[in-house]
């Protein structure tokens, strides 16, 4: 069995689109991290960098004791190749979908994050920080754009981890001042994997975790 431990923001939720895809036994463990609760020192022994996502694998690949990784990308990348599904199993497939997984992880994701912090009064004292940061953001949504008029998802053909680990980001597009119209095959791709039973049961317990605080 596998504890997902996480809140529902876009990092946590990349992971829970995994899981809900239903491949594995699996719990989801709320850490409210508007509560402090990342900071348990139960949750640190999983995530000594105290962020979520992390998971507690209780029988993991191999065997031996229960498995804890952090980082959202690492967790990815073990449960897609616990299961042997949403990677490629040969290296240049492989390769194609784990180099979008690091591109939300190294860029999307910090960028998106800086976003947030990059508005009201911070926006007006910071103009040249902010520029940068949605001029980066924008920049970013055209790279993907343009991957997404070649392929239809991120890695290639199929639907893989590289599109969980973006997709929650894009969902905050409003947020990063983009309009999906000016990029119709981000906007083409946002459907298409909306339209996934998977992806709607996340984001049904996302909503019921947030309420539950
Ligand atoms: N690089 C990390 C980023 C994780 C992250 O930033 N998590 C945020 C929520 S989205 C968090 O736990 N913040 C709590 C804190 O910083 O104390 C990953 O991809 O897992």
């Amino acid at each position: 069995m596998i504890e997902l431990h996480y809140w529902p923001t876009t990092n946590g939720q990349k992971i829970a689109l995994f899981l809900e895809e239903g491949l594995l036994d699996w719990e989801a463990r709320p850490v409210n991290i508007s509560k402090g609760r990342q900071f348990d020192a139960e949750f640190l022994k999983i995530s000594p960098n105290n962020k979520i996502p992390a998971i507690l694998d209780r029988a993991p690949a191999g065997g031996g004791a229960p498995l804890g990784v952090f980082e959202s990308g690492a967790i990815l990348l073990y449960l897609a190749e616990k299961t042997g599904r949403f990677l490629p199993a040969d290296p240049a497939g492989k390769a194609r979908a784990t180099q979008w997984v690091f591109w939300q992880i190294g860029g999307l994701g910090p960028n998106s994050g800086q976003a947030n912090v990059f508005t009201g009064d911070m926006a007006e004292k910071n103009p040249g920080a902010t520029e940068r940061v949605f001029n980066e953001l924008q920049r970013l949504y055209k790279v993907m754009d343009g991957q997404l008029g070649r392929t239809a998802f991120l890695g290639g053909a199929d639907y893989t981890i590289a599109d969980m680990a973006s997709y929650p980001t894009i969902l905050n597009h409003e947020r990063h001042k983009i309009s999906l119209d000016d990029h119709p095959n981000v906007k083409r791709w946002v459907e298409a994997i909306r339209a996934r039973p998977a992806v709607q049961r996340a984001y049904e317990r996302a909503e019921a975790i947030r309420k539950a605080g």
